[in-house]
C-alpha cells in the first residue's frame, strides 16, 4: 500500500520560516488565508473579469488522448460558458464543460495585478524577483470540475500557488514517485489518480501520495518536481509562480542530462544567468515572457 506523505497547514508562515523549514527541505506546505489581506481576494470577481478584461483574447486548453488542444475565445464569451454550464449544473443538468483558461500570463488578464497583491510579503520570493515578481505569475480560470491531469512543472521550478476563490483538489506525490506514474512527454503522466486502474498501471498502488483541498485564500508550496493533479472543486481563480533559487536555476540547466527539452533549459538558463550575475528580473524578462505563454 501507498505510505503517507504529509503536507503541513499553517495559519501563518514568516518568509523566514518558509525558506528554512520548507524550501530548504523541500518539503509543501499550505498556508490558509495568506492572500486575505489582498484587495485581489476581494475584488478579482467574475463581474470584475467581465468590465475589465472582456475583450482579452482567452487561449484555452483541452486535454485529449494524451495531447492539449488549445482554443481562442474572447473572455466575455467564455464567461458566458461558464455562467451557462455552473446554471445547468446547479439545476441539475449535465453538459460539456467549457475548457479550461490554464497557465496564461496573470498580467495580461489583471493588469493592476502588482497593486492589488502588494500587501502579499514579495520575500517569499528570492530577492532577485523584487517587486517584479507578479510578471511571473500564471491564472488558472475553470469551471467546476476543470482537471490538471498529473504532471511536474516543466522547468523544475519551485512553485506557489494562490488560490484566489472557489477551492481545488491537489493530489501530490513527490518527485521520486515519478517512475510510478508512468511519465511521457517530459512532464507529464499516464496515471489518472481519480481512477487509476491499477492493472495497467500497477505500479502507482505503491506511490507515496498527498490529498489536500485549497480555499479561497489559501497559498499552496510544491518544492521542485512535486507530482501534482488537480481537481477544480467548484468555479475557481488562481495563480501560480513558478520561482527559482539561484541553486534549482542550476539545476534546472543540468535537466538537459536527464532529458529536459532544450526550449525548457534555455529558460532556467535565463533565470540563472539573471540570478547568479545579478541582471535584474525586469531585464530579464523580456526573454523569458515566451515561457509564460508556452504550452508544454
Ligand atoms: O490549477 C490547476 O489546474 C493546475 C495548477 C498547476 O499545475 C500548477 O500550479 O503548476
Ligand atoms: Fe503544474
Amino acid at each position: 500500500m501507498s505510505t503517507a506523505y504529509e503536507i503541513d497547514e499553517l495559519a501563518y508562515l514568516s518568509p523566514r520560516d518558509f525558506a528554512n523549514s520548507y524550501v530548504r527541505p523541500a518539503r509543501p506546505v499550505v498556508v490558509r488565508g495568506a492572500l486575505d489581506a489582498c484587495p485581489a481576494a476581494r475584488d478579482w470577481t467574475l463581474e470584475y473579469l467581465r468590465r475589465n478584461a472582456g475583450a482579452y483574447s482567452a487561449s484555452l486548453k483541452r486535454w485529449i488522448g494524451g495531447g492539449i488542444r488549445v482554443e481562442q475565445m474572447p473572455m466575455s464569451d467564455y464567461l458566458d460558458e461558464i455562467d451557462r454550464y455552473e446554471d445547468a449544473k446547479n439545476t441539475g443538468r449535465e453538459q460539456e464543460p467549457p475548457a479550461y483558461l490554464h497557465d496564461v500570463p496573470l498580467t495580461s488578464v489583471f493588469s493592476r495585478a502588482a497593486r492589488d497583491l502588494a500587501s502579499f510579503p514579495r520575500d517569499f520570493f528570492p530577492s532577485w524577483y523584487g517587486a517584479d515578481w507578479t510578471s511571473f505569475a500564471q491564472m488558472f480560470l475553470g469551471p467546476t470540475a476543470s482537471v490538471t491531469p498529473l504532471h511536474f512543472d516543466c522547468l523544475l521550478t519551485h512553485n506557489l500557488f494562490f488560490q484566489v476563490w472557489g477551492r481545488k483538489r491537489f493530489t501530490l506525490l513527490p518527485y521520486r514517485e515519478l517512475q510510478r506514474c508512468y511519465p511521457y512527454d517530459w512532464r507529464w503522466c499516464e496515471v489518472d489518480v481519480e481512477d487509476p486502474a491499477h492493472d495497467r498501471y500497477p505500479l502507482f498502488r505503491d506511490a507515496t501520495r498527498a490529498v489536500v483541498v485549497v480555499g479561497p485564500g489559501d497559498v499552496l508550496y510544491m518544492p521542485p518536481g512535486t507530482l501534482h493533479h488537480v481537481k477544480s472543486l467548484d468555479c475557481a481563480l488562481s495563480f501560480n509562480v513558478d520561482w527559482h533559487t539561484k541553486s534549482s536555476a542550476i539545476k534546472g540547466v543540468l535537466a538537459l542530462a536527464r532529458g529536459m527539452p532544450i526550449e525548457n533549459v534555455y529558460y532556467n538558463a535565463l533565470v540563472a544567468l539573471g540570478m547568479w550575475m545579478n541582471i535584474p528580473a525586469r531585464r530579464v524578462l523580456p526573454y523569458y515572457k515566451a515561457y509564460l505563454n508556452y504550452v508544454s
